[in-house]
């Protein structure tokens, strides 16, 4: 039976530029990506992207706003990875170094998409121009998409 793990990621966003992390450890690592998490259960996947954001980055998000929504299926594994993608402007404090992620800021124009999953830069346009979307991507391994769609919707 396929499950369903719901998780976060949340961009730091300010005009001409985007904050990301460097996995430091777990799913992920060594990729620079937003930042996110699980949501827990007894909370609102807005409350669970918030305080992965904290957790992660030390920012604390005022307001968040909605960016895309993604299933990820993997070859071999039952469990969908469906990711709440969100972005940033409203927030306070500054970004810092956890754990789990070493954050830095990249400009619009250079991101550093072959140091990432390799699904971003496919979805990233929609983000940056303000397009709402619904994606799907099937991954063998970390590394490669066997089949993906992306569509752009009304409402999230
Ligand atoms: P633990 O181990 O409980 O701390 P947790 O922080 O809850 O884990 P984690 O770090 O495993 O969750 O979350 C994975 C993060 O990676 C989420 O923000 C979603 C994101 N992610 C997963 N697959 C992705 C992909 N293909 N492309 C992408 N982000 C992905 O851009
Ligand atoms: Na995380
Ligand atoms: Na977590």
């Amino acid at each position: 039976m396929a499950s369903k793990k719901v998780l976060t990621l949340v961009f730091v966003k300010e005009p001409g530029k985007i904050l990301l992390g460097m996995k430091k450890r777990g799913f992920g690592q060594g990729r620079w990506n937003g930042f996110g998490g699980k949501v827990e259960k007894g909370e609102t996947i807005l409350e669970g992207a918030k305080r992965e954001l904290l957790e992660e980055s030390g920012v604390t998000a005022n307001s968040l706003t909605k960016v895309g929504l993604i299933n990820f299926e993997f070859e071999k594994d039952p469990v969908i990875l469906e990711v709440h993608i969100f972005k940033t402007s409203d927030y306070n404090g500054s970004p810092m170094e956890t754990e789990e992620m070493r954050p830095q800021w990249y400009t619009d124009d250079a991101i550093p998409f072959d140091k990432m999953w390799p699904d971003d830069h496919l979805w990233f346009p929609y983000m940056f121009s303000n397009r709402l979307f619904e994606a799907y991507f099937l991954f063998q391994g970390m590394d490669v998409i066997v089949s993906h769609w992306i569509k752009e919707v009304e409402s999230l």
